[in-house]
């Protein structure tokens, strides 16, 4: 059975965005593949993050998941940090990384820019997101658009170590989302809508009260054509409401646009705001029992058991590879 894995850092309630781009992918495949799913929560320090509380947003983070329909028998769940074979291996991909490939990784160009001081950690983020997919063999990686940049990188690392070492990882893939590649902020949508974005009223998350996702979505910036027509660049703020519309409809965007051809703005948001919200309301009926129940540590100890098992076997194969004194 082939395998796919995908991550999320535990730097806030998470978005509609992370919910299109990466979960809804996971709980599609999730009889299709071998899952794994885990708490991101070492590339989630690469930034500062002092006000963040990384306990407490772990364990809501696997609670979303769970209510979001990730079903913890057909997916193993657990925590980066509670597997330090990924850091290890991290080293030796670093040492099998160019500094040239990471300097043009647009991530970091981003998250660095304007700024004095980032670690060295936002920019070696890449192979450790590298170490993480192949040091499980996963064949297929659900990310937004903003990340398939990372998962060719981590190709080219393993297709490097295998040339370099002979045969070792299996060359992963992205899987991206026809209409959730990237989800944009509601009030700028020329901007990703991100987890860390300042301005609230822009994200959509998870756990946002019904009444303030519709204020959200009443209120998303759009334009003064008064048309439903999907058209990115001239029309982005439509574009994003067409898109979020569609993926929670499973309708493709010309069968959005004939539903909506005939209706103002006003009337096109309202349908948005149905679907997210009654979508949204059910997963957090679910949250709330995940987070006051118990089945949260038994399955992130089945997790990190399981996880660490597979990522050590891996990762004495690479050692033997390489050459290492045993
Ligand atoms: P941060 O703001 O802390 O950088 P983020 O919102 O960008 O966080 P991540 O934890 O970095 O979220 O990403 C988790 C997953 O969600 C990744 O697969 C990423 O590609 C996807 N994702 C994030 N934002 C969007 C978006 N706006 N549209 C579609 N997918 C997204
Ligand atoms: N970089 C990703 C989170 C992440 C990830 C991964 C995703 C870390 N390791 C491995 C897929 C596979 C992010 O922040 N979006």
């Amino acid at each position: 059975m082939k395998r796919m894995l995908t991550g999320l850092q535990p730097t806030g309630v998470i978005t509609l965005g992370n919910y299109i781009g990466a979960i809804k992918q996971m709980v599609k495949y999730q009889d299709e593949y071998e899952s794994f799913l885990f708490v991101a929560d070492l590339h989630a320090i690469t930034v500062p993050n002092s006000n963040i509380n990384l306990k407490e947003n772990t364990r809501s983070l696997i609670a979303l998941y769970l209510a979001c329909g990730i079903d913890p028998k057909k997916n193993t769940i657990f925590v980066q940090s509670q597997n330090e074979y990924h850091a290890n291996l991290s080293w030796i991909l670093e040492c099998n990384t160019y500094f040239g490939e990471l300097s043009r990784m647009h991530q970091f160009k981003e998250k660095s820019k304007g700024k004095e001081n980032f670690t060295a950690g936002l920019f070696t983020y890449p192979v450790l997101m590298a170490s993480d997919i192949i040091i499980y063999d996963a064949d297929y990686v659900p990310v937004g658009i903003d990340q398939k940049q990372h998962v060719e990188i981590a190709r080219d690392i393993a297709i490097r170590f295998n040339k370099k070492y002979g045969d070792t990882f299996i060359i992963p893939e992205p899987i991206i989302s026809e209409t959730g590649t990237k989800i944009m902020d509601l009030i700028d949508p020329t901007k990703k809508m991100s987890k860390s974005s300042e301005n609230q009223n822009g994200v959509i998350r998870l756990l946002d009260e019904p009444e303030t996702i519709r204020k959200k979505i009443m209120r998303a910036t759009t334009d003064s054509e008064m048309l439903v027509k999907f058209d990115e660049e001239n029309k982005p703020g439509i574009s994003n409401l067409i898109n979020i519309y569609s993926s929670f409809t499973g309708k493709t965007v010309s069968e959005v646009e004939e539903q909506f051809k005939d209706s103002n703005y006003g009337t096109f948001k309202k349908a948005v705001a149905d679907v997210v919200v009654s979508e949204l309301e059910k997963i957090q009926i679910k949250y709330n029992e995940y987070i006051n129940g118990t089945e949260i540590d038994q399955i992130l100890k089945e997790g990190r058991e399981k996880t660490r098992m597979y990522a050590k076997a891996k990762y004495d194969a690479v050692k033997r590879k390489i050459g290492f004194y045993e």
